[in-house]
């Protein structure tokens, strides 16, 4: 973690917003055996610091893009939490009514543009939310959050050189796990120069190789000052690990792909518990019992509320 010791106040809400999320996520996965949760999960336990470090350094009124594996980015970007357990639930007070699950997580009050179950579909859509804030003139940032897979969807190329070539305001955001499903890094690319790669559209870029949240909202902050000052779209490539098998609630380190002990390096360097020593104890307790009060109430509200009404069935199909 950074030698520079972050503002109390930075410490504080960075620690709050990394603590939901795994705290979210492992309640999820507790609950996912009993079905109630109507839609498959890919979590993003061990990931927070990515979304967690460029969200908060993002502005509210600034937008985020993300992936099927998106609820650490719509809570860290300030989504609502009961109407995101409702989604899951599908219940017809979910943030999409039931109909979108987990994968399809959208809040637009929060900033939270949407997410999609299909690689790398959202990068030109957050490409094209840029454009149209670029021209209304405001300075508004949009973040565009996808993993090392989508990388390799063309429309990720496509996406970089119109971006540069129109200098949008877009910080796109390269969550690298090492893996496509099971596939590592070495079986898909010829060389690990991703950066190298990015750099030839003509965008600057940066790398955070250990998951530190605090590394990250600097690097976050500095791009972030660049696209508002006009500079054009700016990279972040954010190794990280994902500790859960890639859908569902459970651990997969028997199936041959990877080894534990990756696991295990990754965990002696986790952000969650590493910033919450940062704290003193009776702050992070504070913290931890507000957390767990949050979601319990969330927890709540998605099996207290009702389903959604048959005739929603054919809402929201066809515009208006
Ligand atoms: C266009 C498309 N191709 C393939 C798939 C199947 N698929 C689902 S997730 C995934 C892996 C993507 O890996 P990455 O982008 O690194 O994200 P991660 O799951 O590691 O967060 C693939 C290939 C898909 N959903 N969409």
């Amino acid at each position: 973690m950074s030698e520079n010791t972050p503002d109390p106040e930075i410490l504080a809400r960075v620690y709050r917003s990394l603590r939901l999320i795994r705290r979210t996520e492992e309640e999820i996965a507790r609950l996912y055996p009993s079905d109630k949760i109507k839609s498959p999960v890919h979590l993003s336990i061990g990931q927070e610091s990515v979304s967690v470090g460029v969200c908060d350094a993002l502005a509210s009124d600034d937008i985020m893009s993300a992936t099927y594996r998106g609820h650490a980015a719509y809570l860290a970007k300030g989504g609502d939490l009961g109407q995101m357990m409702a989604e899951l639930y599908g219940k017809g007070t979910g943030r999409a009514g039931g109909k979108a699950g987990s994968m399809h997580l959208v809040d637009m009050k929060a900033g939270v543009l949407g997410m999609s179950a299909v690689v790398g579909t959202t990068i030109p859509i957050a490409a094209g939310y840029a454009l149209a804030m670029k021209r209304a003139g405001r300075g508004r940032v949009t973040a565009s959050f996808f993993g090392d897979g989508a990388t390799e969807e063309g429309v990720f190329s496509e996406t970089l050189n119109f971006a540069a070539l129109h200098k949008l305001p877009i910080l796109f955001v390269c969550e690298n796990n090492g893996f496509a499903i099971h596939s590592p890094l070495s079986n898909r690319w010829a060389t690990e120069a991703l950066r190298e790669r990015v750099a030839t559209y003509g965008i600057p870029t940066q790398a955070i190789g250990d998951g530190d949240v605090f590394a990250i909202r600097r690097a976050a902050e500095s791009a972030i000052q660049a696209i508002r000052a006009g500079e054009g779209p700016q990279f972040l490539e954010c190794k990280t690990y994902r500790w859960r098998e890639h859908v569902g609630p459970g651990e997969d380190y028997e199936d041959d792909y990877r080894s534990r002990d990756e696991l295990t390096r990754w965990q002696e360097n986790d952000a969650v518990a590493i910033t919450g020593k940062m704290l003193d104890d009776a702050r992070r307790q504070a913290i931890d019992e507000d957390v767990e009060q949050q979601i319990a109430s969330a927890v709540e509200f998605a099996e207290q509320s009702p389903w959604p009404e048959p005739k929603e069935l054919f809402s929201h199909v066809y515009a208006d």
